[in-house]
């Protein structure tokens, strides 16, 4: 079934000018781009994206280091996209992400990981609206 979901490439991709490559890992794998867009969060929009882990540990950190550089948030669409794209992701650690997998070539750390994907059809339906409007989500 065709789904939608929320991809971000964080402050660490954008930096090292990975946008390039993982757009291409993105393409080769059948994703189509639906909508995109590069952008600096501040750190209540960050806040705001991330609020369901704000009694965690990590949450400040998270937060300081989401909002500290530009990112590329976009949609993408295909049957399945949400697992597919979570499996070209890898794990959230690096130190656990499969060979081949973006985490795994270009995730420094658990916190500087390089992409985002939403995890579930809910989760993607909250997230895409945060980003794009509903002009924006036409194809
Ligand atoms: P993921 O869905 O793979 O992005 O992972 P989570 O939703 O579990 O975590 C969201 C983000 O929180 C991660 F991408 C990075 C950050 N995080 C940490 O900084 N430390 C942790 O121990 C876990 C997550």
């Amino acid at each position: 079934m065709s789904e939608r979901t929320l991809c971000m490439i964080k402050p660490d991709g954008v930096e090292r000018n990975l946008i390039g490559a993982v757009l291409a890992r993105i393409e080769s794998a059948g994703l189509k781009i639906v909508a995109i867009r590069k952008l600096h969060l501040t750190k209540t929009q960050a806040e705001g994206f991330y609020a369901v882990h704000r009694e965690r540990p990590f949450f400040q950190s998270l937060v300081n280091y989401m909002s500290s550089g530009s990112i590329v948030a976009a949609v993408l669409q295909g049957d399945n996209a949400i697992a597919r794209w979570r499996e070209l992701m890898g794990a959230t650690n690096p130190a656990n992400a499969a060979e081949g997998t973006i985490r795994k070539d270009f995730a420094l750390d658990v916190e500087r990981n390089t992409v985002h994907g939403s995890d579930a059809v809910n989760t993607a339906a909250q997230e895409i609206p945060y980003f794009f409007n509903i002009m924006e989500l036409q194809e």
